[in-house]
């Protein structure tokens, strides 16, 4: 058989010198000196955090990862068709890219994929996820290992394009960033190009709560595992067993608020920070917040960034949701 190899991979690397986790030390400093302490939910994925989320996403009170996967495979050949049968899928924040090749599959039915961009973190998933793609396929793949929310301009490739951003990320967000990434996202919008989002809908408090509380304590691990990366990369001390989970909805914010408790008074040494936190007993620091959003309140944040929605579909349930939107200006 001849067979001519007509796909090429190119993985660019744009990290900061220090590596991925370089602006931990400040961020960390910041948030821990706060009259309300936070943590930045990023750090929660080193080895043991990724596996521990891998993990929650197959609880049966998980849901929005199954719901998420149940619209793209009923959907993804209506995706490709609203966002005008793309040449080009740009992923956001790729990983391996399971749910992915479902819409790369409808891409290639349809005639039009010719390439594939993977944006990620970290540079050996995104090594392997370009080659085989690239092997699957037999299309270009050009990989970008960067912290998007930094260096989302270097994305690469010409469109028509549509860039995706799935798996609910986005509703980890504060409102700021949130804000100031969709319209960093619009800017990069061509006329042609389109932007695929996936959001958790809100719901019922029981629902959210329980999908954030699960029984079997994997929310309670993955949360407090934080600790661990925070005593790992900067000397910290934190004892792990004595803080607790939590994890509620409010439903002013429209967001699950998850913490985690100090279950006694303590002091927590962070060499590397030259800094000493002290935590009450009871004290709770926030280390995450996971947005839900109803498709109103949406189309008014996506409006202010400069997007519009063409389309929506949800799972049959009404669980999770994935928009496709383009810049209001360019309609
Ligand atoms: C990263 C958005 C998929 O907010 O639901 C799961 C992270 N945190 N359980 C979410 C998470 C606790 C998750 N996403």
């Amino acid at each position: 058989m001849d067979s001519t190899i007509t796909n090429e991979i190119t993985v660019d690397v744009h990290l900061p010198p220090g590596g991925p986790l370089s602006g931990m030390a400040a961020d960390v400093r910041a948030g821990l000196t706060k009259p309300f302490k936070e943590l930045s939910p990023r750090y929660f994925y080193d080895e043991r955090g990724s596996e521990l989320f891998e993990a929650i996403t197959e609880l049966p009170e998980y849901y929005p990862t199954r719901a998420e996967r149940a619209i793209l495979e009923r959907q993804a050949a209506g995706i490709c068709a609203s966002a005008g049968s793309p040449t080009t899928l740009i992923e956001l924040g790729s990983g391996s890219a399971s749910k992915t090749r479902v819409l790369l599959d409808a891409m290639d039915k349809a005639g039009c994929l010719e390439a594939y961009a993977p944006v990620d973190i970290s540079e050996q998933i995104t090594r392997d996820t370009a080659e085989a793609v690239a092997a699957e396929y037999g299309i270009t793949v050009h990989g970008l290992v960067c912290d998007f929310e930094r260096d989302l301009e270097r994305i690469p490739l010409a469109g028509p394009r549509v860039i995706a951003f799935l798996g609910g990320t986005i509703g980890n967000f504060e409102p700021a960033q949130r804000a100031s990434f969709l319209a960093r996202v619009a800017n990069l919008l061509g006329p042609e190009d389109h932007f695929l989002l996936g959001t958790d809908l809100v719901k019922s408090r029981e629902v959210l709560e329980a999908a954030y509380n699960d029984s079997a304590g994997v929310t309670a691990a993955f949360n407090k595992n934080v600790l661990s990366v925070l005593n790992r990369e900067l000397g910290a001390d934190f004892d792990v067993d004595a803080f607790e989970h939590v994890a509620f909805w409010d439903d002013e914010n429209l967001w699950v608020d998850i913490r985690l408790r100090s279950l006694a008074r303590q002091l927590i040494e962070i060499p590397s920070l030259g800094i000493r936190v002290a935590f009450g007993r009871g004290e709770e620091m926030r280390t995450e917040i996971s947005t839900k959003f109803a498709r109103d309140g949406l189309a008014g944040i996506y409006a202010e960034a400069g997007l519009e929605i063409v389309d929506w579909w949800t799972d049959p349930e009404g669980l999770f949701a994935l928009s496709l939107t383009r810049r209001a200006d360019q309609a």
